[in-house]
């Protein structure tokens, strides 16, 4: 007989970053994870994890409304659901509840993950099969100090765990932000590659001085210059500077994938799980794009490492030109599950064991878990 959704838990997980990351719109000193474990009759369990940047401050769901619209809404839509069937299941979600990517990536992930365990097959497997299962992560160097972040970078490059950074822009001056970015490619550059992430901060004339002075210092890849509300100077920028241009927050869903591309764009897609609703549902994008002849990216939400590694799982199956920055949770200061990923050579290891292939540390789990008010 099939199992069915008997039980969904999840956690508001605080955990503290291992120093301020800072981005154009906050600075982060603690990440909060929101975790799901759903529980099948067979007694089969899989876990998920949603998670997003600095509360509101960087997308349209806080940690307290995804684990409020999982409670209130996804539990008694799925309560009872057959889980041999993941399409039935998204097309049930989607038809009820609108939005709520975030929310809907942990669903599905705790969905494959406890399939892959009833099955023995990793994600990547049910998700078509992985191309490879050693993954390059970048770091990102954004302490907001020029001389930290040279020293950050070349003391990671000496451990040979990074061979790509990506620096956060865009709080500052324009004039600021092109020194700091030019004293980084001169101590660092020769060494691995530069990128920047200016989180939508630029009107559309910076962007278009910025992404020059970006490209002709040898950045290799500029991500969101300008806001998602302006598409049009996105792609000329994509159209006009030598530099590929990566789409981020402009791009979430295929349909977005679509618009873009028919529309002329001609970078790459930072693709991400919460953003498309899980790892499963992020394919449809990237297959939008590499029909397209866009580039393919594998985006974090600076999740943890639940997310980080459905993620992985997801990527794993794709043909990526410009790598990952799935490093997550080396900015944390603890990890929750009981066997944590390792980072070396630039790269990352994809788990092979069924499911996501990692377990939460329960006691870990409990000790940052946010105690909720009766
Ligand atoms: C973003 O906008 O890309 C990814 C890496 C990082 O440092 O911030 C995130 C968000
Ligand atoms: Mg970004």
């Amino acid at each position: 007989m099939t199992a069915t959704v008997e039980r969904i838990e999840s956690w508001l997980v605080d955990v503290p970053t291992i120093r301020p990351h800072k981005l154009s719109m906050t600075t982060m000193g603690c990440q909060t994870l929101v975790i799901v474990r759903i529980t099948r009759s067979d007694g089969i369990c899989g876990i998920g994890e949603a998670t997003t940047i600095g509360g509101l401050s960087y997308g349209v769901e806080s940690p307290e409304a995804i684990q409020s619209a999982i409670t209130h809404y996804f539990t008694p839509l799925l309560r009872g659901q057959p889980t041999d069937n993941l399409n039935a299941l998204t097309a049930r979600i989607n038809s009820a509840i609108k939005g709520n990517t975030f929310a809907k990536s942990a669903i599905e992930t705790a969905l494959l993950d406890a399939q892959g365990k009833a099955l023995g097959l990793p994600v990547s497997t049910l998700l078509g099969g992985a191309l490879n299962t050693v993954l390059p992560v970048l770091w990102t160097l954004a302490s907001g100090n020029t001389d930290n972040d040279i020293a950050e970078g070349q003391r990671l490059l000496d451990e040979g765990r990074h061979r790509a950074f990506k620096l956060k822009i865009g709080a500052r001056e324009l004039e600021t932000d092109l020194r700091h970015t030019r004293a980084i490619v001169e101590a660092l550059g020769d060494r691995a590659s530069i990128r920047v992430d200016v989180n939508q901060a630029w009107d559309a004339t910076s962007a278009a001085r910025g992404c020059r002075e970006l490209a002709a210092m040898g950045v290799d890849l500029i991500e969101q210059p300008v806001s998602a509300e302006d598409n049009a100077a996105l792609i000329r920028l994509s159209q006009r500077i030598e530099t590929a241009i990566l789409a981020d927050e402009s791009v979430a869903s295929h349909f977005d994938g679509y618009r873009l591309a028919q529309q002329g764009f001609n970078g790459a897609y930072a693709l991400k799980i919460a953003k498309a609703g899980g790892p499963a549902s992020v394919l449809k994008l990237a297959h939008v794009a590499q029909a397209a002849g866009i580039g393919l990216y594998g985006g974090t939400m600076l999740e943890g490492t639940v997310g980080t590694v459905a993620s992985l799982h997801a990527w794993s199956t794709l043909p990526l030109q410009w790598g990952t920055e799935m490093f997550g949770p080396l900015l944390l200061k603890d990890d929750i599950v009981s066997l944590p990923l390792s980072f070396t050579d630039g790269c990352v290891a994809l788990p092979q064991a069924p499911g996501l292939g990692v377990e939460l540390d329960e006691e870990k789990l409990q000790f940052y878990a946010r105690k909720q008010r009766e």
